[in-house]
């Protein structure tokens, strides 16, 4: 057969058509008039600057194995904020401070803050524990009702109400079977456009801020934001650990910050009944403002802020 020149857009159409492998490119190519080796076609790809793929793409069954995997979700849908925001955590509705959560409202009034993103645990969820549950008349409707009020409060003050996942509204899922998702129960808690809920347990505030509400604990104040910090590459802002810690990685470069949370303490049955050597339980919250995070907590000189 004589030597043909194959028009590029062709050849990068049979490539396409068999995921960049030479060799099921070269058979077709051969097969329609186009008589090739596949160490023919690989100069030819060379020389033209057209893309092949050089490895396991040859394998025969990548297209029936992609499809079966694309199937399932890729787990890239968590929320990304951007500008300044507010950012709290650990309400745990009922037991939320009133005090704590109106110096965050104010703050954010001051310093012209339109979003807060909420770190995790806006519910309590003591009622559906696994934790035995001290006090028989504790019901999840009361925690919906002071989620709802607390929830209108953010709603009025924000442009924009993030929800983040925390363990402690995990409870409320499992509890249900999962029978309904979080976005599901705050739709019906408050209906509003502006409410975001998001079933991951972290987010991100502009390219290198990280929300989160962490799987893990230590009794070391900044140990779980350093080593986020270290594994992500990016300045961390956590819940969880109802702790105010404001520290760096051990680059040097990256905040690590645990925020507390705006609860009250005093309102709750598992740290209140029973001694436990747990690091004592500080309010506090963050601001994320120009890319810089500033830390609020309990020495806080407020009349600079507010
Ligand atoms: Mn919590």
């Amino acid at each position: 057969m004589s030597r043909v020149d194959i028009p590029r857009a062709e050849l990068e159409a049979v490539l396409e058509r068999y995921n960049g492998c030479l060799t099921r490119t070269a058979a077709h190519l051969s097969e329609h008039g186009h008589a090739i080796t596949k160490e023919g076609l690989r100069k030819k790809c060379k020389r033209m600057g057209v893309a092949y793929n050089r490895s396991f793409a040859n394998y025969d069954h990548l297209p029936k194995l992609r499809a079966a995997h694309d199937e399932f979700p890729t787990y890239d849908r968590f929320e990304r904020v951007t500008g300044d925001a507010l950012v709290v955590s650990d309400l745990h509705c009922p037991f939320f401070s009133p005090e704590w959560v109106g110096r965050a409202l104010e703050v954010a009034k001051a310093q012209r803050i339109r979003q807060v993103v909420i770190a995790g645990d806006v519910l309590d969820g003591k009622s559906v524990s696994s934790w035995k549950c001290q006090d028989r008349g504790h019901t999840l409707q009361m925690e919906f009702t002071a989620a709802r009020q607390l929830l209108m409060a953010f709603l009025e003050r924000f442009d924009a109400v993030y929800l983040l996942t925390g363990n402690h509204d995990e409870r409320v899922a499992r509890f249900t079977d999962n029978q309904f998702d979080l976005a599901f129960l705050y739709q019906h808690i408050v209906p509003d456009q502006k409410l975001k809920v998001s079933d991951y347990a972290w987010c991100m505030v502009g390219s290198d801020i990280r929300v989160t509400h962490p799987y893990n604990y230590s009794s070391v104040p900044g140990a779980v934001p350093r080593a986020l910090a270290s594994k992500y590459h990016q300045h961390i802002i956590m819940g969880h650990t109802h702790r105010y810690a404001y520290t760096f990685d051990p680059s040097g470069r990256y905040v690590a910050c645990e925020i507390g949370g705006l609860f009250d303490a005093s309102k709750m049955d598992w740290q209140m009944l029973k001694d436990n050597r747990a690091p004592m339980w500080n309010n506090g919250f963050a601001m994320v403002k120009d890319g810089d995070i500033v830390g609020f907590h309990e020495g806080t000189h407020w009349e600079v802020w507010i």
